[in-house]
């Protein structure tokens, strides 16, 4: 097929309802303006879906309707009746291409005259009333003569669909509900199929897309486990050292010790956002905003109630908590199993803060002298005294990093492309570490040793390691 003849759809309807946005969604392409302000979308623009290079489908972005009602009445200044509706639409374009008035209009109207195969796809938002003045809008778009859908979004958190609906089946053979800004993988792939039934000879081609989407939406699940299982096992397994001099007061050790596990922390923290950063990119976003919650607990905050809904406990696990006061550390299984975590929306500093008040801490760095037996073989080529901070002691710390991962994961995933503003990480149902299956959580279990067993020698941990974790991971988040 040569560019003129792949399966077009030019996407209409009232200016800010959600055009772009749709295109943006279906596209998986979150470079698509989305307008902040009304009527930013000036001309129309044209976006190829390609497969190898190849384009397979097209969407027309358009500026959307201004003025459809004194349109229309130009339009059948022009006409006499049903056999020339195109032709005072072509007469309509001549007359005002460049002219200024009708300018949106007029973008909006050529392509949908383009030869070849063209439909339209009909936006409109269902989340406010229906209203006779988008009458002219429909009643245009029948005289084009193009086979077309019409998708109702929701801008708002009304629904209006039923004032909506017989209307458009009067104007449009393919009615749907499709929120731009909501539409997970699923219901894209779905409607993408249906654009394939507006014409026979589309079929084919709306096919081979979907199919290349969701071959794409496999190879993201794979990357995507196979970067956090490499973020786990590097900070399951990682060391921070520094050399010291044992003349010190015990002062100065101790400020110098708390140097080195911020260093640690610091390091996690680089490990984790740099893991988020590869998740994201992998989804086809740049860098995402999010929102991170920064404060810093000390063992009076403990029974401070604020801080623990902070990780997302409720009353019940507050008050729960509180009875077990001084057991926390005893509490560490219940914290998965009864769902209880930390917030993926909490900063990672202040969740190795917390943990190390909460579970009781390995918050104190080893001091290793060359007088150790295994001193040569840990740190070899070192002379002096040595401090060691890692590999994670605390299990259940661990299990939190894998928590919160799993977490922003499942956000990133279902994120829809038109989605504008930072990802919401307390938007978290049913993607928990409490939510794996008991063979999952002895593989994860396993991993966690081979790491800290690792780690121990100074060692890297096993490549297999990674990869028993990665199909895991991979595993669980498709929910087989
Ligand atoms: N909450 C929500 N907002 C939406 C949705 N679709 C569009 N918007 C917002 O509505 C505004 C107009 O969207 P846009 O796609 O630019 O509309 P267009 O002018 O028809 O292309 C933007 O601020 C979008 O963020 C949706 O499904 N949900
Ligand atoms: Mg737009």
């Amino acid at each position: 097929m040569n560019t003129h003849s792949i399966p077009t759809f030019v996407v209409v309807g009232h200016v800010n309802k959600g055009k772009s946005s749709v295109v943006a969604t279906l596209l998986e392409d979150p470079s698509i303006p989305i307008d902040l302000v009304p009527g930013t979308t000036t001309e129309a623009a044209a976006y190829d879906f390609k497969i190898d290079g190849k384009s397979i489908f097209r969407l027309i972005d358009t500026p959307g309707f201004q003025e459809a009602e004194a349109t229309l009445e130009q339009l059948q200044l022009r006409s006499k009746n049903a056999g020339d509706h195109q032709n005072a639409i072509r007469d309509f374009i001549k007359e005002f291409d460049g002219a200024g008035r009708f300018h949106d209009e007029v973008e909006l109207l050529r392509p949908l005259l383009q030869p070849g195969p063209v439909g339209l796809l009909y936006v409109v938002d269902a989340s406010r009333p229906y209203r006779a003045t988008h009458e002219a809008e429909m009643e245009i778009l029948r005289w084009v003569g193009r086979p077309g859908m019409a998708l109702m979004n929701r801008i708002g958190e009304e629904d209006h669909a039923e004032s909506w609906r017989p209307v458009l089946q009067q104007f449009f053979s393919v009615v749907r509900d499709f929120n731009a800004h909501e539409a997970d993988a699923e219901t894209r792939l779905r409607l993408l199929a249906t654009f394939g039934e507006l014409h026979e000879d589309w079929k084919a081609p709306l096919k081979a897309a979907v199919d290349s989407f969701s071959a794409r939406t496999k190879q993201r699940a794979t990357q995507s486990s196979d970067a956090m299982a490499r973020f786990l096992v590097e900070s399951w397994s990682h060391v921070e050292m520094m050399n010291f001099t044992p003349a010190n007061s015990s002062a100065e050790g101790g400020k110098e010790a708390a140097k080195l596990s911020a260093r640690y922390e610091k390091y996690l923290r680089k490990l984790e956002s740099d893991a988020r950063r590869t998740v994201e990119s992998v989804y086809g976003f740049a860098p995402l905003d999010r929102l991170e919650l920064n404060f810093n607990l000390t063992p009076e905050d403990l029974f401070d109630q604020e801080g623990w809904r902070l990780f997302g406990l409720s009353q019940a696990q507050l008050t729960a908590r509180a009875a077990a006061a001084g057991g926390v550390a005893g509490g560490v299984l219940d914290l998965f199993t009864g769902g209880l975590s930390f917030g993926a929306g909490v900063a990672l500093g202040s969740v190795v803060g917390a943990a190390g008040v909460w579970f009781g801490s390995q918050r104190v760095a080893k001091q290793w002298t060359p007088e150790h037996t295994r001193f040569a073989r840990l740190f070899p080529g070192q002379h002096g005294h040595v401090r060691a901070f890692g590999p994670i002691a605390n299990d259940a710390f661990a299990w939190v990093l894998l928590d919160r991962a799993l977490v922003h994961l499942r956000v990133v995933q279902h994120r829809a492309h038109a989605r504008q503003g930072p990802l919401n990480l307390e938007d978290t149902a049913g993607f928990r570490v409490s939510d794996m299956s008991a063979d999952q959580r002895k593989v994860v279990d396993h991993v966690l040793r081979d790491c800290q067993g690792a780690g121990k020698q100074r060692q890297a941990p096993h490549p297999e390691v990674v990869q028993n974790l990665a199909r895991c991971l991979k595993a669980f988040a498709q929910g087989d």
